[in-house]
């Protein structure tokens, strides 16, 4: 067996590596490209957040707190730096939120030094997670997330729980001032602040839902004005994005990260998720609003854009991609961070033209297997005229 000083120097060299590794793009399908690694995984966790480096109360060098996932993470450019906002679970369970940082956006991801202490609401939660990120042209950088409680209505069943909104603001990423939880009829997960206002009021994407796990009635994606956002309240809701029979989106839907402004409308980025033998199984899709109108749609493509790959399949929770975070950079490059099964975070690159250009011209789904190949066949026979004029 080692000792201390031989785990310590060991655990320390793996965790460099990692720290260290470079990452090199996947060529894709041409709307975007995968990067070959993970750019944020349980082992990159801080060492001084898992280890106690005293070798008088820690002489096996033994990790003491462990690290189960790091995943669904909210995204921003900040002071010239990609910095993604992780929900880091550890192997109690317990989710939180905590800050990692990279020059390029795609390698050498390092945690900033402690995880984020975020103050509870007037009812303390149990878990948070999935933090959405927007600076909001009133000045404030917010972070809503799903707040998870035990469902005290159900005193018998120690799996009910309920999930809401929180809602936290900060001018710096460290300090966070916390507001009351969104008020709502239904429990709501995945709610997301649009940047700018609309109407003279905050806009808030919703995913209206009956229970914990299950939408039931709720729709879709929703759309909401708030008057106030330190008393923020679900008064009216639209569903903006509609879940269909048949789809990617069968089961459920939700917003991703805040929508993109592009020159051609809003491009938004979401999640699908539909019923199969295996259990549930999440996917990422595009779609796009109008300008002027963010809550009309304007492009629907029809599919995924994204779905699990090879080991992206396998984690906790199987079969799962998911984003609440994605940059811009000024030349129009976007980096899309997505967890896959819940476990690991991953990035994927693309642009703004390229997303939009998918967006515009991906047939929309025709929700039966005739409109399908009726789609095909446009293709075909616009490809055999093209190819019959240039020969
Ligand atoms: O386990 C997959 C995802 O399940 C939930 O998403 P949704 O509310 O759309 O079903 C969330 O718990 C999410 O964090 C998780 O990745």
């Amino acid at each position: 067996m080692l000792t201390f000083e031989q785990r310590k120097a060991m655990v320390e060299a793996r965790h460099a590596m990692l720290l260290n590794r470079q990452n090199t793009p996947l060529e894709g399908n041409g709307v975007y490209r995968r990067y070959a690694n993970p750019v944020v995984t349980a082992e990159m966790a801080p060492l001084e957040w898992r280890y106690d480096f005293n070798p008088v109360t820690n002489p096996y060098f033994m990790e003491r707190i462990g690290v189960n996932a790091t995943l669904n993470a909210g995204a921003i450019k900040w002071n010239d730096r990609y910095v993604v906002v992780v929900r880091v679970e550890g192997s109690d369970r317990k989710s939180f939120f905590a800050v990692a940082e990279s020059f390029d956006g795609v390698s050498g991801f390092r945690f900033w030094p402690r995880p984020i202490t975020m103050p509870e609401d007037e009812i303390p939660g149990t878990n948070i997670y999935d933090m959405r990120l927007t600076r909001h042209e009133d000045g404030w950088i917010y972070g809503l997330f799903c707040v998870e409680r035990h469902d005290d209505s159900q005193p018998g069943d120690l799996s009910a729980a309920t999930a809401t909104c929180g809602i936290a603001r900060t001018k710096d990423l460290v300090n966070w001032e916390r507001l009351p939880d969104l008020v709502s009829k239904s429990q709501q997960r995945n709610v997301v602040l649009h940047p700018e206002f609309v109407d003279g009021k905050y806009a808030l994407y919703t995913r209206p839902q009956d229970g914990f796990i299950d939408t039931g009635s709720g729709g879709g994606i929703g759309w909401a004005l708030v008057d106030d956002i330190t008393r923020a309240e679900v008064k009216e809701e639209i569903i903006i994005n509609k879940r269909y029979y048949h789809t990617i989106k069968e089961v459920k839907n939700g917003e991703g990260p805040h929508p993109i402004k592009t020159p051609k409308g809003w491009l938004h980025l979401a999640h699908g998720v539909r019923g199969c033998a295996s259990g549930l199984r999440y996917v990422l899709y595009l779609y796009m609003t109008s300008l002027e109108e963010p809550w009309k749609e304007i492009a629907t493509p029809g599919g995924y854009l994204m779905a699990p790959m090879g080991e992206e399949y396998i984690g906790d929770v199987m079969n799962v991609l998911f984003s609440n975070g994605w940059i811009v950079d000024d030349d129009g490059r976007v980096l899309i961070y997505y967890a896959s099964s819940d476990t690991r975070l991953h990035v994927a690159e693309s642009t703004v033209d390229r997303l939009v250009d998918y967006c515009l011209n991906t047939p929309a789904d025709g929700l039966s297997t005739g409109e399908s190949v009726k789609t095909i066949n446009r293709l075909i026979d616009a490809n055999e005229a093209y190819l019959k004029e240039n020969k």
